[in-house]
């Protein structure tokens, strides 16, 4: 009697596993394990960046992510903080294009709802994170795949670029026309700013208030200037 409960067992152990993963039409539970293409699972401490997605519907019947598009560069971990705006369930998947459109196909069949690393599913008014490592240069996507949501506009590129060494960043020439430090503005007559694409000219650039003491009107500069918060700012300077 024994010797048949094992037996039983055993077959049980070994049809379960084939069941399970047929179900899901593919190696769907072994994918996150290990590390997919367009990267892995991130962690907390290696954030490099912070990027807010938002998912929301619109009065036209669109659905859409914002932003429309991603670009990261090799090798950097992301914080997605992802809010669903809308007034339906929404979710953020990324995957490349094929795994997108696998998945898609499942979830027309069975709206599964994931909870792989590489997604979150919220509802209305809720909002969550995905902390990704992107380790392979390449072209991936973001995604809605509850059925319908995709075709409404749910979806975007991700755009991984090779890593830029921040070594390569020219030193721009530079006269220093007028200092505004109240404002914390500085006017500068510049050379070419290879790394903002823009031509020699002269403009007026943030700097912050230990950068402005080591100005004065008059004096000629290197610096590197870049885009903080939207507005062109002095970063560098020697
Ligand atoms: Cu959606």
């Amino acid at each position: 009697m024994k010797k048949l409960l094992l037996t039983t067992a055993v077959i049980f152990a070994l049809t379960a596993p084939a069941f399970s993963s047929g179900s899901h039409s593919g190696n769907h539970d072994e994918v996150t394990a290990i590390e997919m293409l367009i990267g892995k699972p991130g962690n907390a401490a290696d954030v490099t960046r912070v990027i807010d997605v938002t998912m929301r519907e619109t009065d036209d019947g669109d659905m859409l992510f914002e932003p429309t598009s991603i670009e990261i560069s090799e090798g950097e971990t992301i914080r997605f903080n992802v809010i669903n705006k809308g007034e339906l369930e929404h979710e953020f998947v990324i995957d490349t294009f094929e795994g997108n459109a696998k998945h898609k196909k499942m979830m027309a069949k069975l709206d599964m709802e994931h909870d792989d690393p590489n997604s979150i599913r919220l509802d209305e008014g809720r909002s969550g994170e995905v902390i990704w490592t992107f380790s392979n240069v390449g072209t991936f996507e973001f995604a809605c795949l509850i059925p319908g949501h995709y075709e409404s506009g749910m979806h975007g590129p991700i755009l991984v670029n090779i890593k830029t060494a921040q070594a390569d960043v020219e030193y721009s020439t530079g006269k220093i026309k007028k200092i505004n430090s109240k404002a914390g503005k500085v006017t500068i007559i510049h050379g070419p700013l290879a790394n903002l694409d823009m031509p020699a000219m002269t403009m007026v650039f943030r700097a912050d208030e230990a950068m402005i003491t080591n100005m004065s009107e008059g004096q000629d500069i290197e610096f590197i200037a870049d885009r903080v918060k939207g507005k062109l700012t002095v970063t560098k300077m020697k």
